[in-house]
């Protein structure tokens, strides 16, 4: 009986998880985004204050709930040292979220990486600074690289990770293309640990 109801009970509280990369090169504002995201969704979460975030050294790591999913997120740090610990962590990962400066025009062009598979969502932060780039003027920068994104569920929409404005609607695209995915990459559950 025990057995009966703790198994229920599992499966009644029992999320999926997924990992989630946020990439990014330095200054495009992942960790203010991670933090920003956690404030969002997680009820209890106070954050921390935006001035107190400091340049990334080694990575950030945070999660959140929405329903019976959870992302756990993975901010690398932009530092080109560590890019080559991306390829590591993406072959892991469910999802990519890559972190645009739209304010950063001279660097756009060093932003154009690709990935394989996974959804991927570009996100031009950011966008409370007059006169930065719109999405209409990052995507066809991406768009240049089509051939290489490939088939995938690829999505870019404006945000500002400082005022929070998009993040919500980044999350639920997020989870969608997931859950689209789920047969390809299936769930992490801690079982699996
Ligand atoms: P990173 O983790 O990608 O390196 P951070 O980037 O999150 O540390 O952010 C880098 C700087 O950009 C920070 O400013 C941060 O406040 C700012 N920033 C992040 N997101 C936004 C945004 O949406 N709008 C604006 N205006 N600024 C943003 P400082 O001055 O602390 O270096
Ligand atoms: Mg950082």
């Amino acid at each position: 009986m025990y057995t009966l109801l703790y198994g229920f009970y599992k499966y009644l509280t029992q999320k999926d998880e997924f990992c989630v990369l946020i990439l990014g090169l330095d200054n495009a504002g992942k960790t203010t985004y991670l933090e920003s995201s956690k404030t969002k969704f997680n009820k209890n979460y106070r954050g921390i204050n935006p001035s107190k975030i400091t340049t990334t050294v080694g990575f950030n790591v945070g999660s959140i709930d929405v329903d019976r999913v959870s992302l756990n997120f993975w901010d690398l740090g932009g530092q080109s040292e560590l890019q080559s610990l991306w390829d590591k962590y993406y072959s892991e990962c469910h999802a990519v979220i890559y972190i645009v400066d739209s304010s950063d025009r001279d660097r756009m062009d060093e932003s154009k990486r690709t990935f394989a598979g996974i959804p991927l969502l570009i996100l031009a932060n950011k966008q409370d600074i007059p006169d930065c780039m719109g999405v209409r003027d990052v995507k066809p920068i991406f768009n240049q690289n089509a051939h290489l994104i490939g088939r995938r569920d690829f999505m870019v929409m404006p945000i500002s990770a400082l005022t929070g404005d998009g993040i919500n609607e980044g999350i639920k695209w997020l989870i969608e293309s997931i859950q689209r995915n789920v047969d390809i990459r299936p769930p992490k559950n801690v079982e699996d640990y």
